[in-house]
């Protein structure tokens, strides 16, 4: 080797050093798929060795799946945290300096329910306790999460309990792959390959749901295919069950409620004929063979075309109490959906389900529970709650609200939505008298049931990273956190998201955790201020307020928007459909007189004319464009948040996001001037000299959407 050569090979070693060194965060490469559950080594020395001082060995009674579960992940939290294996020791006696997982029904768990947990320090041991496996796993990720965030452990005394018994997602997964809604690649159930070969990502989705405490999972679409009630599905289904229930998760199918007459060849699906009744007993009797933890089924009927109890003059209690009798003789649920809408131009679609299901209220199985949207539309980005909570006080009601961003920009637009969940829960329904929130209803507090139920439609796919959107991870977690305590604010949940996800650095978490906390409001201002709506038909992405056309009124545009030459909004008080009816008088007050509603439902309840001057001194029409106009600047607001952060980002999370933030102000100026640009045929005035005027005309504009949604 000539000395030459060596020179030259020590330079290209030191040009490789020198860039490494400089780049030091890049070889981290995060693609998401850790989500929250990253165990980053904890870097403050002091705590670490706090820490240290309990890695001498594991103990755990109990030796249930879950159990190993928990153990597993301690094992691996530890070892990713703190560099150190730790192993399992059964006989510890009075040995300190370990970490105790304590299967106890009797002593120091005494007071909490099933699921909960207590994190203590004892005779020199943290010492998880609960009754149940469940609750072990709940204590270990809480403990996993306590260290991840390096906060102490000298005074450790954590008991926490879910406020609601059921905690799921909901798929809206097709059996062929597609995600009904779904923005973040395909479904995660390979139906085709089930169940022989079983995914190696189920267990990372059940860990990171246990990590949150979700305790349910609805594997298939609301509008359901009937072939999951037969035995090839039912065994596959079983294969993800198998995956669930290691992390405290129940599996449950949403069924097709024609399935005995297209699956089974019956002659009718009726719910009161007996041959019908007995082939869902059956089949119920086979799933629970194959899957003895099932936790049942959930049902959309009569609702978008799919079928139901009225296709044979019945009722919804008569089709969800056959359901319930099938599962008597077992520990599962049959959770109907309350979301129907009947095709009449002159009704009132906000109205309907109450309609249909309030003379309802005491006729249902006691293992019924109805599952009601959040809002009395559909997901829209601000509505207001739904007139079922608290008006049905002998039924068990949960919510269903919508992480997957169907109305929310889908994976281009980030969203933070915990505001949105905090904001019905935190609504007052007045039935009891004030304080007689929604979160109540849904807890069961109100009105004294057991059976409580909150439900995410869930955001996830095949995509590397789950979401899509890096930062719609938030959505899952925040969702799953609430569901577990719906007392936790929006803004500690995105604190403790983003210091698990993307950065433990305070400054950078700052400028996140405010632009994860604005981002709602944001995105409400471009694109439905003041109380706007727009669930018509089609992709739920493209503006098109100018659509009139479709096959029935209450899926148009103009049918949510009423814009006319008079003014903008949908009249529901007295005057109009009176669905303010429906609410309890105080609600009625804070809503029913135009000058008092608060502006951000203010077009959900009145047609207010363009000139009418708001509480803010400004006219509606300069209102509407001044949100328009602010809120797509503020997209800019949100980069430069982002930018700040960017030294202590993941450079490639940072490059996916900051791309996103562009495409979204990009679509944020494309709704604001498709807005504008239609209601100005109405309102008749000109775009005030402060706001630029639209760059493109409302022909154009009609274009570019045409385009996107051209086939
Ligand atoms: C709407 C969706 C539709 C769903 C329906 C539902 O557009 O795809 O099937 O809700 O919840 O938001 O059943």
């Amino acid at each position: 080797m000539t000395s030459k050569f060596l020179l030259v090979l020590f330079g290209l070693i030191l040009i490789r050093l020198g860039s490494l060194a400089a780049d030091p965060v890049s070889s981290e490469g995060d693609d998401g798929y850790e989500l929250w559950l990253k165990y980053k080594p904890v870097t403050d020395s002091s705590i670490k060795a706090e820490y240290l001082r309990y890695l001498s060995f594991i103990s755990k009674s109990g030796n249930g799946e879950v159990m190993q579960s928990a153990l597993r992940e301690l094992q691996t939290g530890l070892k990713s945290l703190l560099g150190k294996n730790v192993n399992v020791k059964n006989a510890v006696g009075n040995k300190s300096g370990g970490i105790i997982l304590r299967l106890d029904p009797s002593t120091d768990t005494a007071k909490l329910p099933e699921e909960g947990y207590r994190i203590q320090l004892s005779a020199g041991n943290i010492v998880i306790s609960s009754k149940s496996e469940s609750g072990i796993l709940y204590g270990t990720f809480a403990l996993l999460r306590h260290m991840q965030m390096q906060l102490s452990v000298k005074t450790l005394n954590l008991a926490s309990s879910p406020k609601v018994r059921y905690r799921m997602l909901n798929h809206w997964d097709n059996p062929d792959g597609t995600i009904e809604r779904g923005y973040a690649g395909s479904s995660l159930w390979k139906w085709y390959e089930l169940p022989e070969r079983v995914d190696p990502r189920y267990q990372d989705y059940a860990r990171a749901n246990a990590s949150l405490g979700i305790n349910g999972t609805v594997l298939n679409n609301v509008n359901a295919s009937a072939r999951f009630m037969s035995q090839e599905y039912i065994v596959k289904v079983a294969a993800v069950a198998s995956v669930m229930r290691k992390y405290g998760i129940r599996t449950y199918l949403s069924v097709y409620f024609a399935a005995p007459k297209t699956l089974g060849g019956l002659p009718s699906s009726d719910p009161l004929d007996p041959k019908v009744r007995a082939w869902w007993k059956e089949k119920v009797a086979l799933i629970y063979k194959e899957i003895p933890d099932f936790g049942g089924f959930l049902v959309k009927a009569n609702s978008e075309g799919e079928p139901g109890p009225q296709d044979y003059g019945r009722t919804h209690a008569d089709g969800a109490n056959m359901l319930a009798e099938a599962f008597q003789p077992y520990d599962g649920i049959v959770i109907w959906r309350a979301f129907v809408y009947k095709a009449d131009a002159n009704a009132d679609r906000f109205k309907a389900a109450y309609e249909e299901f309030v003379p309802l209220d005491g006729k249902f199985d006691p293992k019924v529970i109805l599952q009601v949207k959040n809002g009395p539309i559909d997901f829209q980005p601000r509505e207001p709650f739904s007139p079922l909570f608290g008006n049905m006080p002998k039924t068990p009601l949960g919510v269903e609200f919508q992480l997957t961003q169907e109305y929310l920009g889908f994976a281009t637009h980030a969203v933070y939505e915990a505001p949105i969940f905090k904001e019905t829960l935190e609504s007052d329904t007045y039935v009891n008298g004030a304080g007689s929130t929604v979160a109540k209803v849904i807890d069961g507090s109100l009105h004294g049931h057991s059976r409580t139920l909150m439900a995410g439609v869930a955001n996830t796919g095949s995509d590397r990273n789950w979401t899509g959107h890096p930062l719609a991870q938030a959505n899952w977690y925040a969702f799953g956190r609430l569901s577990w305590d719906h007392q936790l604010t929006s803004d500690q949940i995105a604190t403790e998201w983003a210091g698990l996800t993307l950065t433990r650095n305070q400054k950078a978490m700052e400028p996140i955790v405010k632009l994860m906390l604005k981002s709602r409001e944001i995105y409400v201002g471009y694109n439905t201020p003041l109380g706007l709506s727009r669930p018509w038909m089609g992709v739920h992405f493209a503006p098109e307020p100018w659509q009139s056309r479709g096959s029935r009124p209450d899926w148009t545009a103009v049918y949510y928007h009423r814009a006319d030459s008079v003014g903008l909004g949908f009249d529901r008080t007295v005057s109009g459909s009176n669905a303010l009816a429906q609410y309890r008088p105080e609600v009625q007050q804070q809503w029913n007189n135009p000058d008092k509603t608060p502006l951000p439902y203010l077009l959900w309840f009145h047609h207010v004319a363009w000139n009418k001057e708001l509480s803010t001194g400004r006219t509606l029409w300069q209102e509407l464009l001044t949100r328009f106009y602010t809120c797509a600047n503020s997209v800019v607001w949100m980069q430069q948040q982002w930018d700040l952060a960017k030294p202590s980002l993941d450079p490639q999370v940072y490059t996916d996001v900051a791309a996103r933030l562009k495409v979204q102000h990009r679509e944020a100026i494309w709704w604001r001037d498709a807005w504008v640009l239609y209601l100005q045929t109405f309102a008749r005035q000109l775009i005030p000299k402060d706001f630029e005027p639209p760059k493109q005309t409302l022909e154009e504009v009609k274009k570019s959407v045409n385009i996107y949604l051209m086939k």
